[in-house]
């Protein structure tokens, strides 16, 4: 079985998220997802509208994710890549680079963003109309 991972907020979810869940369970059998906590956005100095839990129980909900985990620390994905023996690590090319000390122990990928939709283009937007 061919497992997948990535990382993220995924915080009012939008159709850019579901692009690259469906692109990564495409890479393989089985996607875990590792969710940022509230904790770790602080970190990323990132204010989710919707807390931890919830974020998660709306991952787990998506046919595409097979396992959500939290992410809590940058350092965590050695770990969590050897520990759920991960096969294929995803993410949007936004991070280009940033994670291919991970190629020792699995296969790196960065997939192009969806153009067009971001969280805070959604919280911008909003802001805008009731402005
Ligand atoms: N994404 C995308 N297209 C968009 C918006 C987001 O492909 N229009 C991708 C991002 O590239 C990322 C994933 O969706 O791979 C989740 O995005 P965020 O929730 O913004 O995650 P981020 O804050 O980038 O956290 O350790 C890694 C971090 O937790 C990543």
């Amino acid at each position: 079985m061919k497992k997948v991972i990535t990382y993220g907020t995924f915080d009012l979810l939008h159709w850019g998220h579901i692009n690259i869940l469906k692109r990564a369970k495409e890479l393989g059998d089985y996607l875990i997802v590792a969710i940022s906590t509230d904790e770790f956005n602080a970190i990323k100095e990132k204010k989710a509208y919707h807390n931890y839990e919830n974020r998660k129980m709306i991952l787990e909900s998506i046919r595409y994710v097979d396992e959500v985990i939290p992410e809590n620390k940058w350092e965590q994905k050695i770990e969590d890549v050897i520990k759920h023996k991960v096969d294929t690590f995803v993410m949007g090319d936004d991070w280009e680079g940033k994670f291919d000390f991970l190629e020792e122990y699995c296969e790196v990928k960065y997939l192009p963003r969806t153009v067009g939709i971001s969280t805070s283009k959604i919280k911008n937007d909003l802001l805008e109309k009731n402005a």
